[in-house]
Parts: structure tokens; C-alpha cells; sequence
């Protein structure tokens, strides 16, 4: 049999001017950039877990990450909220597979140019990984080995398409494209869109399985809090009654407790680093007396605390959710301190994540009674993968972005000047300590709200000085005390409720916290931009 449109194109000999009729059509020299594109995507997926390292699409995501501008990252945490990770990846795939596409387009008109095409993709993401801390040969392995295959299979495509290599009939090479060879094609697309969605398949499968193999070596249950150091929270402030907690959902809707599923997660970290019980260690020097090196297990056989702490993220808009409680297990970071002797001079508390991200806190916050911890536990299972396993950084008081170094691996003892923590030089305050807030979560938005007493509840936070107070205030008129739930400490997080008698109508709802310093949380409208957004969360109901 053969192919409709392989009839003129026998005659090697048929004139030139024959041959721009032979050429192929353009949505199929566009199919090839794509599917050489697939199939460099499947063959970086793969091989990125062969050299235990991101895939080239996860190095451009991070570079662009490292890059982006301050006002477009906040852009997208406001868009996406904790998606902003995926959001990211579909947009870096789209962008590749647009480019794949105009290159495959390119591809038909100039053979060479599709192979260069990918290369300098290769290259584009080279330069990512390049950009990114402790770049390596294996770090650009993948990218290197995607770009190579893909520019390959790309001139094979290209060449099949146009006849220059024949797969059907008698196999053969030719100088000159011989015109479409539809089976030839068909055999050669499907072959490397196969080859692509394999080596995807199991570049993912193999990624799922070492993200699971991750917490191998978590114990089963965390080692007992050491007696002596069951230190009670610090005593709370203030006034309260005991609420009637029965006649609202705020528990369901904001329970005291943040269980780790629903516990926000902020890192740039796209894809996990590879730190495990076995692997991971941390190393405390700098400007100290002694360095100390830690493994897992000598964490484990320190004297351990548990602190309940409210973390907060300093992006986290008036009203927004990037706040959390937890009961954080680990190590007093003062004790680690004492050990390795903090040199005269030291300023700063500088960590690195396993994956290169870092932060600095003053040396007094880790002393200052405060209690920062090492942490290896939350909410009494050891931390999750999202959340830093296998120990991290919790320092009450401060936002995570100067603190909570999750996959901690490094700490320093240094100066201001030394070193400046991975947000600092793109506009964020050097020092962060959290600003107070409150919000208002019941009823929720959006729920129906009928005359009589309606519930109001929500959450309040001070850290450092303590939830004295919280106020509500419906559309103009006094500011009313909420009750005050009994749990809670000074750099946690306190439940308020307040009995709203409503009678049908639209109100604006506002709320503020009082400290124990009687300081009133102010009404000034500010950003998250450059250390922490202020003003009243402010609900607006209609009673019906
Ligand atoms: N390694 C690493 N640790 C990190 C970050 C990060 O990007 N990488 N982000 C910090 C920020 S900005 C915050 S708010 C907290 C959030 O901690 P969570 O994800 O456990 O809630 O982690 C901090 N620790
Ligand atoms: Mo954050």
C-alpha cells in the first residue's frame, strides 16, 4: 500500500519547486516541538530521581521564585493563597510547552533550528540551576540530559515528518525531505509520545516514593517530655469568663489546636529536599566557643520540651489564614546555645534549610526566655514532611519568615553584616517580630444569619505580651469585651466569643485586641509589605 501523499515524492529526482508542496503542515511540525517537549519533560522527571535532585522544571520554578519580584511573590500567595506552589508549576508547563510548540513550528522551516531551540532551553535552565545555592554537576544533570534528548528526538520527528527519514516501506535516509510520511510519522510521534508519558509516570511514581520514604527512620512516638522541664506555659493575662463553647462552631471552625493537616505551609521549597533521619545533621557554629554537629537521634536523647506556640506568616493579611497553633516538640535552642558558648559579638541567629533557604533572629530572642526550640515534634507525631521533618525552627514571637527554618541543617552565630536571611534583600524587615491582630471566623462568611443572639467568635493574638482583650464593635457604636477562651498563653493565639443581640439588618462588624501592656492593636491599615499587614479584620453581616 502506499501513502496518498507519498506518490510524488518517489521520484528523488522531482524539481524543486515540487518540494515546497511536499512540505508538511504546520500544526504537525508544532505536534513535534510539543511532543519532544513531553518528552524532555518525562526524561528530566526521571533522571531527576536518579540523581536525587529537582527536575529542570522545579529548578526554573525556583530560580524564578529567588527572582521574582517582592510585589508579584505577594501577588501570588494573594491569588492562590498556599497553592501558589502549583499555580507556579502549571504556569512554568504552559510557558515550555508554548515554547516547544513555536520551536517545533521553527523546526519545519529550518531543521537545525528545533535542536538549537531545546538546547538553549537546556541552557536556560542550567543557568536556573546555577543560580540556585549549592548548584552541582548532578543538579544539572537532568536538565542537561532533557534538553539533549528532546533537541534529538525533536530532529528525528522533524526529519520522519518531512520524509528525510523513512520508517515505512524500505527504510531509508535522504538529503532532500521526500514529503510527508504519514505511517513513518505515526510510528515515530507515537513512540516518543510513549517514551514521554513512561518516563513521566515513573519520574513521578519514583517521586511519590521517595517523598514517602522521606520520614522512613520517623520514630513511632516521639521520645517523653523530660519532667523537669514540663515548665507550664507562661500565665495567661487578663479577663474572662468561661464561655458556653456549645453554643457556636468556632472550635470546629477554628479549633485552639491547628491540626497539622490543616496547619498553613509557606516555604519556596517546590519540591522536598532529600533530608532524612539518617542524613540529616545540623551543624551549630560560627562566632561560638565549640561547634557542635547533631544527628537525629542525639536530638532525640536531649532532655525535650513542649511549648504550644501560634505561628504566623508575615504575609498574612488582616483576617487571612497563614496563622497557626501547634504543640511543638523538641530541644530548648538556649540549651544548644549554652553548649557551643555564644562568641562575644554575635548578633544574629543565622539557619539554612537543607535546601538553601535561611533566616536570622537576634541572639537575644534566643535568649531572652522566650524559648526558641529545635523541633522535632508537632501536635505529638514527629513533623511532617511539610512541615520541616526532620527538625526545624520555632521561635515565638517572631514571623517564620525570620525564624522557622524548616529542614534546618545550619545554624550560625553571626553579625548583621555578615550574613541576611533569604527574604531581607528582596525588601523584608530584618527583624520581625509578630504584630498583633485579630479576626473574626463565625459565623462564617457567607453563612445565614437570622435575628437574635447571633455568636460571634474568632481568634486574637499578641505574642510576647499576652491577649488581655478583645473587643468587637458593630457598625459605629461602643467597643464590647468578647469573653476570652481559658487556653492559651502569651505567644499563642486566644478564642474569643462574643453574644451579639442582632436585629434584621446590615452591619460591619470590627474587631481589635488589647495586650497585657494595655497596648490597643491599631487601626492603621498597612501591607504585609516590608514586616507585618495592621488594621481591624472587619465583617460585614446582613441579619435577617
Ligand atoms: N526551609 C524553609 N523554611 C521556612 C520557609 C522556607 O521557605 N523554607 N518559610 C518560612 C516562612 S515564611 C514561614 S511563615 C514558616 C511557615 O511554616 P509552616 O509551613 O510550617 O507553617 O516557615 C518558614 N520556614
Ligand atoms: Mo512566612
Amino acid at each position: 500500500m502506499i501513502d496518498d501523499a507519498m506518490t510524488a515524492e518517489t521520484d528523488p529526482q522531482a524539481p524543486q519547486s515540487r518540494v515546497g508542496r511536499l512540505r508538511a503542515p504546520w500544526y504537525l511540525g508544532a505536534l513535534c516541538g510539543v511532543l519532544a517537549g513531553a518528552l524532555a519533560v518525562g526524561v528530566g522527571l526521571l533522571t531527576a530521581q536518579w540523581f536525587s535532585t529537582s527536575t529542570p522544571m522545579d529548578s526554573v520554578g525556583s530560580a524564578f521564585i529567588d527572582r521574582v519580584p517582592g510585589w508579584l511573590k505577594r501577588l501570588a500567595i494573594d491569588w492562590f493563597g498556599t497553592n501558589d506552589k502549583r499555580a507556579l508549576r502549571i504556569g512554568i508547563y504552559t510557558v515550555m510547552g508554548m515554547l516547544a510548540l513555536v520551536i517545533g513550528l521553527r523546526a519545519l522551516r529550518i531543521r537545525w533550528s528545533g535542536a538549537v531551540g531545546f538546547v538553549l532551553l537546556g541552557a536556560l535552565g542550567v543557568l536556573c540551576v546555577l543560580d540556585r545555592p549549592q548548584p552541582s554537576l548532578s543538579k544539572v544533570m537532568p536538565t542537561v540530559l532533557a534538553a539533549v534528548i528532546g533537541a534529538a528526538a525533536l530532529l528525528v520527528l522533524i526529519d520522519v515528518l518531512e520524509g528525510r527519514w523513512r520508517l515505512s516501506h524500505t527504510p531509508h535516509r535522504s538529503r532532500v525531505p521526500l514529503g510527508l510520511d504519514r505511517r513513518g510519522f505515526l510510528v515515530a510521534g507515537g513512540s516518543v509520545a510513549a517514551a514521554a508519558a513512561v518516563t513521566a509516570a515513573s519520574g513521578v511514581a519514583l517521586e511519590g516514593r521517595r517523598v514517602r520514604r522521606l520520614t522512613k527512620g520517623a520514630p513511632a512516638s516521639l521520645p517523653p517530655i523530660a519532667s523537669t522541664t514540663v515548665a507550664s506555659q507562661p500565665s495567661t493575662v487578663g479577663a474572662t469568663g468561661a464561655p458556653d463553647a456549645s453554643v457556636d462552631n468556632l472550635e470546629s471552625e477554628t479549633p485552639f489546636i491547628t491540626p497539622s493537616d490543616d496547619f498553613y505551609r509557606i516555604d519556596t521549597a517546590i519540591s522536598f529536599p532529600n533530608v532524612t533521619t539518617e542524613n540529616w545533621q545540623l551543624r551549630i557554629h560560627g562566632m561560638v566557643d565549640r561547634e557542635l554537629v547533631l544527628r537525629y537521634q542525639d536530638v532525640l536523647s536531649r532532655p525535650q520540651v513542649e511549648r504550644t506556640v501560634t505561628l504566623a506568616c508575615v504575609s498574612n493579611e488582616v483576617g487571612g489564614d497563614l496563622v497557626g497553633t501547634a504543640t511543638w516538640q523538641g530541644v530548648l535552642l538556649a540549651d544548644l546555645l549554652a553548649e557551643v558558648g555564644v562568641g562575644k559579638g554575635a548578633e544574629q541567629v543565622y539557619s539554612t534549610s537543607a535546601d538553601g533557604w535561611t533566616s536570622g533572629f537576634p541572639v537575644e530572642a534566643a535568649l531572652d526566655g522566650r524559648e526558641p526550640m529545635l523541633a522535632i515534634g508537632m501536635n505529638g507525631k514527629p513533623l511532617p514532611v511539610a512541615h520541616g521533618f526532620p527538625a526545624r525552627l520555632v521561635v515565638p514571637g517572631l514571623y517564620g519568615y525570620v525564624s522557622a527554618t524548616k529542614w534546618v541543617t545550619d545554624i550560625k552565630l553571626t553579625t548583621w553584616a555578615e550574613d541576611s536571611g533569604y527574604w531581607v534583600p528582596r525588601g523584608w524587615s530584618a527583624l520581625g517580630p509578630v504584630k498583633a491582630q485579630s479576626r473574626i471566623d463565625v459565623p462564617r462568611r457567607g453563612s445565614a444569619v437570622s435575628a437574635g443572639t447571633v455568636n460571634l467568635g474568632g481568634v486574637a493574638w499578641a505574642h510576647r505580651r499576652g491577649v488581655a482583650r478583645v473587643e468587637v464593635q458593630v457598625d459605629d457604636g461602643p467597643w464590647s469585651e468578647a469573653v476570652l477562651d481559658d487556653r492559651g498563653a502569651l505567644d499563642t493565639w486566644r478564642q474569643w466569643r462574643y453574644a451579639w443581640d442582632a436585629t434584621p439588618g446590615k452591619y460591619r462588624v470590627r474587631v481589635r485586641t488589647t495586650d497585657s501592656t494595655g497596648e490597643v492593636q491599631t487601626d492603621v491599615v498597612r501591607p504585609p509589605d516590608p514586616d507585618g499587614a495592621t488594621g481591624l479584620h472587619t465583617r460585614r453581616f446582613t441579619v435577617n
